[in-house]
């Protein structure tokens, strides 16, 4: 196992309370700002955590603490034209016929199209267009189906809506032609991993990418899911990602990184990773989490997922307080209302 040496932000000094000067600002945003931060330290023999304030955390003379440092306080560049000064929202467009949340009712292209215009209407600053559900046990689709579903959507959204369109797809040939179509963003939940052809594809075209964690294939990862300590294991996934990206000549200021929430993950594990997602900032990348209407929600309070809103809603700000950028949701207007009162 390579060693894992990484700082959490903990602490936020409350909004619009936090003396800048004081805290530590994720990402260069003054909201949220941290107290302090855990350092943690993970080789063959153990992991050992202590903590720092900010201010001792700045006067620290270990240089692994500065480069951790720098890369989690400056700002990150824009990606497809948004810059990320307060959370963003990327609505879920699920051209699908058995996504676990919508699955059939945006199938057909012109219903995807009228439903990506709503929630660009009710605020989404991202529209997400996927054609293969990646839900627990789902079998995968052929390309061709793919492009199928998704490039009339992409092309229709891309003559009638503003905002930049993503595609969902682990595949790199979709990914061509959905750039060619008009997407702006790639959204690949195995992290460019499931296609020989999606790293090399992505490098050449120049198009920002979301890694996504992902613990095996969807059709099998929620069979025994197991990791040595998830949050720490999900920091090294992004860790060797972001170098693989980085040696396939993709830089880091086009990464963003997901931790995959409800893929090859039980409920601790889900949990944990909600609890720790400050960590991920000092990979110097922009963050995303995608919490809406999961399952881990359902084991919690015995909602279906029509009915897990709420939960959906308290995932997100649990996202924003730890100075997530996006936010990847179906229920757009809410959260953007939800937003709107935790930023004031
Ligand atoms: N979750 C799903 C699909 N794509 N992409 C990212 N980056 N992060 C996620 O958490 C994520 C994702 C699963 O949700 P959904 O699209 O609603 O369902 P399905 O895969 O069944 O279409």
């Amino acid at each position: 196992m390579e060693d894992t040496f990484a700082i959490r932000p903990i602490a936020e000094l409350g909004i619009g309370g936090g003396d800048p000067a004081r805290g530590l600002a994720v990402a260069g945003r003054s909201q949220p700002l941290f107290a302090a931060a855990e350092i943690i330290a993970r080789d063959r023999h153990g992991s050992r955590r202590r903590r720092l304030s900010a201010l001792e955390l700045r006067a620290d003379a270990d240089p692994r603490l500065a480069l951790l440092l720098a890369q989690l306080e400056r700002p990150r560049a824009p990606i497809a034209g948004l810059s990320f000064e307060a959370p963003r929202i990327m609505g879920i467009v699920n051209v699908t016929p058995d996504s676990f949340a919508d699955g059939g009712r945006y199938f057909d292209a012109g219903a995807a199209v009228e439903h990506a215009l709503r929630l660009e209407a009710e605020g989404a600053d991202i529209l997400d267009v996927g054609g293969e559900s990646t839900r627990p046990g789902a079998a995968g689709i052929d390309v061709e189906e793919e492009c199928r579903r998704v490039l009339p959507v992409i092309a229709a959204l891309r003559a009638q809506a503003r905002v930049p369109i993503s595609i969902d797809t682990r595949h790199g040939e979709v990914m061509r032609r959905a750039l060619a179509a008009g997407a702006r963003l790639i959204n690949d939940v195995s992290a460019l991993r499931h296609d020989p052809s999606s790293l090399p594809t992505v490098a050449q075209t120049g198009a920002p990418v979301v890694l996504m964690h992902a613990q095996g294939d969807p059709a099998t990862m929620q069979n025994a899911p197991q990791y040595a300590d998830v949050v720490l294991d999900v920091y090294d996934f992004f860790a060797a990602r972001i170098a693989a990206s980085e040696a396939a000549g993709i830089p880091r200021s086009r990464l963003i990184l997901d931790p995959g929430i409800g893929f090859g993950k039980t409920l601790a594990h889900n949990l944990a990773l909600l609890a720790a997602l400050s960590l991920f900032h000092a990979l110097g990348c922009v963050v995303m989490l995608g919490a809406s209407r999961k399952s881990f929600i359902g084991h919690l309070t015995g909602a279906p997922a029509a009915e897990r809103l709420p939960g959906s809603l308290a995932a997100a700000l649990m996202g924003a307080a730890q100075g997530v950028q996006i936010l990847r949701v179906h229920d757009v207007a809410a959260t953007r209302q939800a937003l709107t009162v935790w930023q004031a």
